[in-house]
């Protein structure tokens, strides 16, 4: 049996997750999900690491989707909720899943695709269990492939990052020594779960450790000062632009309710913050209404966490920390040779963590690692004091906003796309709340000229691409800056918007 169905069998009676006030304990979570799994196995007795698209909500409906496609042996593939179809479609397409397990209220985007190309949708609340069947569920092999999640890159379409159970097993269990994970624990989860930060720092340490993981929708100050308020959650996780967005909301309550959240904040046990750079300032503000040092951490879809503060110890404000125990970590310069003490590399990490392969791209594959086995980040770090300091990315096309990983070439291609659009060049501003801003420098076609307008162009984007990736801002050019070898000029592009 998977190691996370042996964890959850020790804590069969505690409640493992809440949601509008209500709970299901491990046990009521355990069973349902093995009534999911046969009914995707539909009498066949292994999935054998077929992928499966799931599109459902945080909760209870999304962990037992989660765990009823590993106990029946195939591979999980999270859709991203507020995708328009054809980024789904791009998913579903490029993983090849034939099975797609819906939410009732979110199928109405994907009945019509699944129906004209013969894919079964299952809506999870019109599935019945076949009531034990009496046949066994499949002796699954953790180093079989467990998770594809997509990531953004410096190609202009996702990849699908391949994560097998060793690799998951190995992300979760670190962080949960490190930081000090435990059956009395109750985290408050407000991430989207289509990525790694939401689904294993959050959903699946906190199930692995016996722990209650509460559930709201989607992101909101509100709800999430209300579910703190009730007093139960004792650790929170969350990028930097959702720290920011819950200071200037605790800045508008009034004197009494600001008292009474903080109160109850400073009962917390652990307050994470990552996915993007954690500015000071937020990191300062949210010390004073919360009284916790905020505990950064640098991780990645492909390899999980690989670098943190310490739990105990000093949370350096600027910092990501050092090297989780059994991931290696080291910093390199464009030849892959280790850099001198204080010097800035880029970051090349080792361990059981790193995931597999990008789902159909040996390439790519084999280009992301050295030939001695490092996975190369592209992120560029320092050490100083024994601590690290990330200072930015290799590529500028690659653009981080909201804690979403973002790439230009994407949006780009999609803008070129458009009638009123000759050339554009996507570039991410910094941005205090946001980390980045998405903006666009763009050269209007002959057409385009007179009619280009940002409504139309925004409600254009919105059929074709998520929201968090349209651009927030537009400039029109004349052309754009290039240098003699007639290569856009990002840098260049980036100060047209000051
Ligand atoms: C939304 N808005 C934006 C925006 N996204 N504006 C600028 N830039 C963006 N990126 C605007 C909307 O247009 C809208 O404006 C308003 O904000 C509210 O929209 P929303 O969709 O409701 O946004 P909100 O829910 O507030 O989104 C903010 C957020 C979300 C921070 C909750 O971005 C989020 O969930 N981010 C987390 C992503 C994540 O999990 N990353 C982890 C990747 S894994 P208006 O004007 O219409 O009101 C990883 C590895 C690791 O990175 O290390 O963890
Ligand atoms: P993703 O591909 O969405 O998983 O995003 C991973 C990227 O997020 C990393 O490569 C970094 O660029 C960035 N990142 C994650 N955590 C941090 C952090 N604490 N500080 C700065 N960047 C971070």
């Amino acid at each position: 049996m998977l190691e996370v169905f042996k964890q959850a069998q020790k804590y069969a009676g505690r409640t493992a997750i809440r949601k509008d006030g209500s709970g299901h304990n491990y046990s009521t979570l355990l069973n349902s999900s093995r009534d999911l799994a046969r009914i995707l196995l539909s009498g066949s007795v292994d999935l054998h690491q077929a992928r499966i698209a799931f599109m459902v909500h945080p909760g209870f409906d999304y962990v037992r989707s989660l765990w009823a496609i590993w106990l029946a042996g195939g591979v999980a593939v999270p859709l991203c909720l507020t995708h328009p179809l054809p980024s789904l479609q791009y998913v579903i397409e490029d993983t090849g899943a034939a099975i797609l397990l819906v939410s009732e209220d979110l199928s109405a985007i994907l009945r019509e695709y699944a129906e004209s190309n013969q894919l079964t949708l299952i809506v999870l609340e019109h599935a019945h269990a076949v009531s034990d069947d009496g046949l066994d569920l499949p002796d699954v092999d953790p180093s079989r492939n467990a998770l594809i999640l997509y990531t953004s890159g410096t190609t202009n379409k996702p990849k699908g990052v391949v994560t097998t159970h060793l690799n998951i097993e190995a992300q979760i269990s670190t962080l949960i020594k490190f930081w000090e994970w435990s059956e009395h624990d109750h985290i408050l989860c407000v991430l989207p779960l289509h990525h790694v930060h939401g689904i294993i720092n959050v959903v699946c340490c906190s199930l692995w450790a016996g722990a209650t993981c509460s559930f709201i929708d989607h992101f909101s100050s509100e709800a999430t000062f209300r579910s703190f308020g009730e007093g139960q959650i004792n650790i929170f996780m969350a990028v930097p632009t959702i720290y920011f967005k819950l200071v200037a909301h605790y800045e508008t309550l009034s004197a009494e309710q600001r008292s009474t959240l903080s109160h109850i904040m400073r009962s917390f046990r652990l307050m994470v913050s990552g996915s993007a750079a954690l500015p000071v300032s937020v990191m300062e503000k949210w010390g004073e209404i919360s009284g916790h040092v905020l505990l950064e951490r640098y991780g990645m879809t492909e390899l999980g966490m690989a670098i943190s503060n310490p739990y105990h110890g000093e949370r350096r404000p600027g910092y990501v920390g050092v090297p989780l125990p059994t991931v290696e970590v080291k910093l390199v310069d464009e030849n892959h040779r280790e850099v001198a003490l204080g010097s800035p590399g880029e970051i090349l990490v080792k361990g059981p963590n790193v995931f597999k392969e990008y789902w159909g791209k040996p390439d790519a594959t084999k280009e992301s690692f050295t030939i001695d086995g490092w996975f190369k980040t592209g992120d560029v770090a320092v050490v100083e004091n024994g601590y690290y300091r990330i200072m930015g990315r290799n590529s500028v096309d690659i653009i981080k906003s909201g804690g979403y990983k973002i790439s230009a070439l994407e949006i780009e291609e999609v803008l070129r796309a458009h009638e009123w659009i000759g050339e554009c060049a996507v570039v991410g501003l910094e941005d205090e709340e946001w980390g980045e801003l998405v903006a666009a420098a763009l050269v209007l076609s002959k057409g385009g000229a007179d009619q280009f307008n940002v409504d139309g162009m925004n409600d254009w984007l919105l059929q074709r691409i998520a929201g968090y990736k349209r651009p927030r801002k537009f400039i029109i050019l004349s052309e754009l800056p290039r240098n003699a070898m007639g290569k856009v000029m990002k840098n260049e592009v980036k100060k047209c918007f000051l």
